[in-house]
Parts: structure tokens; sequence; C-alpha cells
């Protein structure tokens, strides 16, 4: 049987669907699952967005997006549904996970990432390294299930998209993404919300701790750009986590630069190193997989023990602990 048939056999049967999304949540993974949320309420089903952390606020424009849980109770559910998590760790709940998979064999893994551990795990992988964001694929479930768009999924589902390609200029945006993200605009879904809340709604200690980090651009001789972001810089400018998400891709537009990397220190005492890359000779995600990180070939990330202090001459080094 087809997947996607296999999928919608799952779906007409039972009646209590939990979706997992990815810790650290971004717009891919938490817009999909909203959208997909509205659109199986529609034909009467039962659904639970769940995350291990918080809706970052960039996103809480986005409909039912209070309505993600923190937790649940894997026997409330029949189905389980997990969205752009690239691999098990990621989905916050491994174990949990695991044990439905083996019990239940309803284990859905919808992704885009290159395969992992979750594709063993999972009894259903619904996979397609070249969309450009999970919605993409849950759009033709939805399709194939015959539920209509409305401006609230349409919305969910551009929002994801736009993430994914950085707004459609990433090199991941396809021909086919644009005839997506036309039918949902046709469909009635907010553009301006989405870029309002995604790209301009900056804040002062966000746009302070950017300049902290701007400031510190160091371009290698190999086109390797750097920066750090301290938690003393996030004190000093009152800034949030979320407030750094976009500083690589900004640092990645310097003309020459092959990749950019950011590293930033975690509130948990750690390093969060975040790569983007627009060649197609390099592969970022191999990069983070050696440090036991996921992600793209042109968006990574991974996170090591240790901090960050300054040495002489502005160098900055990693203290291992
Ligand atoms: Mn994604």
């Amino acid at each position: 049987m087809e997947t996607f048939e296999k999928i919608i056999n799952l779906i007409k049967k039972y009646d209590y669907f939990l979706l997992v999304i990815h810790e650290n949540p971004d717009g891919d993974t938490v817009a999909t699952s909203l959208g997909l949320q509205i659109a199986l309420n529609k034909i009467g089903k039962n659904v639970t967005t769940v995350c291990k952390d918080d809706v970052p606020k960039p996103f809480a424009f986005l409909p039912a997006s209070k309505n993600v849980r923190k937790d649940f109770l894997v026997g409330d559910y029949d189905v389980i549904i997990v969205l752009d998590c690239g691999d098990l760790r990621r989905t916050g709940f491994p174990d949990r996970l695991k044990d439905f998979a083996r019990h239940k064999k309803r284990l859905i893994n919808i992704d885009h990432h290159p395969k992992n551990d979750l594709h063993k795990v999972a009894n259903i992988n619904l996979f397609d390294e070249s969309a450009a964001a999970v919605s993409e694929i849950v759009f033709e479930l939805i399709r194939q299930l015959h539920i209509p768009l409305d401006k609230d999924i349409a919305t969910c589902f551009l929002t994801s998209l736009y993430t994914d390609t950085g707004g459609f200029k990433h090199s991941n945006t396809t021909p086919r993404s644009l005839e997506h993200a036309s039918i949902w605009l046709a469909s009635g879904a907010r553009l301006k919300t989405i870029t309002k809340n995604i790209s301009l709604n900056r804040s002062v200690p966000s746009l302070k701790l950017w300049g902290i980090a701007l400031s510190r651009i160091h371009k290698s001789s190999t086109g390797l750009v750097l920066s750090v972001v301290t938690r003393e810089d996030m004190e000093l400018t009152k800034a949030t986590d979320d407030d750094l998400s976009g500083v690589v891709n900004m640092i990645n537009t310097i003309p020459g630069s092959k990749a950019a990397v950011l590293l930033s220190e975690t509130s948990d005492g750690r390093i969060k190193a975040s790569l983007r890359t627009e060649s197609d000779k390099i592969d970022v995600s191999k990069i983070a997989a050696f440090f036991g990180g996921g992600g793209h070939r042109k968006a990574s990330g991974f996170t090591i023990e240790g901090s960050l202090e300054k040495g002489e001459n502005n160098h900055w080094h990693i203290l291992e602990d």
C-alpha cells in the first residue's frame, strides 16, 4: 500500500491524534502542526499538539498556538504523528514514542530531514527531502483527505514555508514551493501578518543583541564567518533566546561567505552552534552530526558543553568545563 494511503486509512479509522513537534521549535514544525490540527478538527478528529519547549513569541499569532501542550499521556492517543523532528531525540519524548511504536504500531513520521534513527522507530515514514518545509508534505496529505483549505490552515502552512525558506530567499525554494505559496495566498493566508511577526517585529532588546553579535563578526581567510553571543550579552540587552533567530542568516549574507556559524551560550550553561551555508558544495548537516547535532545541508545546529571566553585581541575561546 502506498504511504499516503496507509496514513489516510489510520486517520479515517481513529479519533485521538497527538502531533509531536521538535524541541526548540521553529516556524516550520509549529505552524505545520497547527495547520494539520485545524484540518483534522474539521473532519471531527480530536487533536493535541505537544512540544517540550515553549512556542517562540514570533509564532504566537498563529491560530491555536495557545493550545500547544508541554506534556501528554500516551494512553490518550490512537495515533501519533511526529513532524519535522529530524531525529528521535529532538522529539523531546524519545522513550514514550519508542514504546508507542512498538506496542500500538501507529507512529507516523512526517519529515524532510535526511534519513535518521526516527525512520527506524516510526511505523510509517512519509519523507520528502525535496520539500522546502514539512507543510508542503502535509498539504498533499490533507488534499488527499479532501479537507478544504481555509484562511487559518493556509496561514499556518505559509508560515511554515516562509520560515524554512527564509522568506523565500534560500535555495531550497522550489517552483513547487511557490505554487504552494500561491495556492495558500489564494485561500486567504495572511502574508502581511506573517512577515510582520517573523521578520519585522524586532524589539529594542533584540536589535541591541543583534548589534553586539554583528559587531563581533569575524571572517576567516577560508570564507567562514563567525560570531558569538554570551549570556552576559543577553542580560545586558534584556533579550531572550528567541531574539537570536535570524542572526546567523544575517551574518551569512556577507559577500564571499562560504558558511556562517553563530555560537551562543544557552541558559543551561552550554554552547549552541547554528550553521548556515548557501553553497551547494558544503553540507553543514555533516558538521553538525559530527558534534551530535543535526539539520539540513544548508541549515543545521548542535550543542556542546562549555562556555565562551574573550581572550586577547578580541579572540574568543571555548572553555570546556
Ligand atoms: Mn523544517
